[in-house]
């Protein structure tokens, strides 16, 4: 099944835009899963899953909290992405990207041995290496066009014929998308740029939109300038204000009044 249809399917059983972020980070969890168990992290995650996966059409796991880990994050990586019910889409977000030959196995790896849905890749290096992602026809690649950081204007604001490169990197979304398996990586900090992307992209290209809850982002303006005519093709992220929205026993029920609180708000607006 392609990526898109997978992604339609997985909104409308759940109602959803809402991608939930398993970022883990031991300073932030509970601090009674370190005491009582031999796996907290992996316990961690599968108890925000479960409390989740009615509200949500997505997971995106940053390889960062994973990688730090060495060889055990790696297998938390696949434990946690094994957990996750097969129809609701996994993004392994490691904005990664290289020369066409190393790329190639960047994408093998996020694809194949970790089975991922969607990925985020970074444009910098040009088509090349972003083609050998955009081979996997049934999955999706993120191209990171405007991030919700403040320096992102450092480089993203640069013009050329007075059009800034972020906006030039929405064209080539575009044009890369000739097998419909590309989306664009938009800041949910950064409303007036998401709402030029979505019109340069159309109504067909996903856009992933982090920034939302411990970033600050507006949830109004996200999904209204987001979403697509049919108030969808967003997957609207939030990782830090759902997983640690409470950090006692009852950490998961927490988790589960955020995401619900957040998925009415963002449908609120569509
Ligand atoms: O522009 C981006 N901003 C951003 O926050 C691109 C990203 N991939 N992210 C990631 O989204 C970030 O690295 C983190 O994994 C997630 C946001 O998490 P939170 O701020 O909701 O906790």
């Amino acid at each position: 099944m392609k990526f898109n249809e997978k992604l339609e399917k997985i909104v409308n059983k759940n109602n959803s835009l809402l991608c939930v972020g398993l970022d883990i980070d031991q300073e932030k969890m509970p601090k009674f899963l370190f005491d009582s168990s031999k796996t907290p992290y992996l316990d961690f995650n599968k108890s925000i899953i479960d409390a989740t996966k009615d509200l949500v059409c997505a997971y995106k796991i940053n390889m960062a909290f994973y990688e730090v880990f060495g060889k055990e994050g790696f297998d938390l990586l696949e434990k946690t992405i094994a957990y996750i019910p097969k129809n609701i889409v996994v993004i392994l977000d490691g904005k990664r990207n290289d020369i066409g030959n190393t790329a190639k196995k960047y994408a093998q790896s996020l694809f194949e041995t970790f089975n991922a849905d969607a990925v985020t890749v970074n444009p910098y290096l040009g088509i090349d290496g972003v083609k050998p992602f955009l081979e996997y026809k049934d999955k999706c690649s993120f191209i990171l066009c405007r991030t919700s950081n403040t320096s992102a204007r450092d480089f993203q604001d640069l013009e050329s014929n007075k059009i800034p490169l972020y906006e030039i990197v929405a064209n080539k979304i575009k044009d890369w998308n000739s097998y419909g398996n590309c989306g664009a990586v938009v800041g949910a900090t950064y409303p007036d740029e998401l709402q030029k992307i979505r019109a340069l992209l159309g109504d067909e290209i996903p856009i992933l939109i982090p920034g939302i809850g411990a970033q600050g982002g507006d949830v109004e303006k996200t999904v209204k300038y987001g979403t697509n005519k049919d108030g969808k093709m967003a997957i609207i992220v939030s990782g830090r204000s759902i997983i640690y929205a409470g950090n006692d026993k009852n950490f998961a029920e927490k988790s589960r009044e955020a995401a619900k609180n957040l998925r009415s708000k963002i449908n609120k607006y569509r």
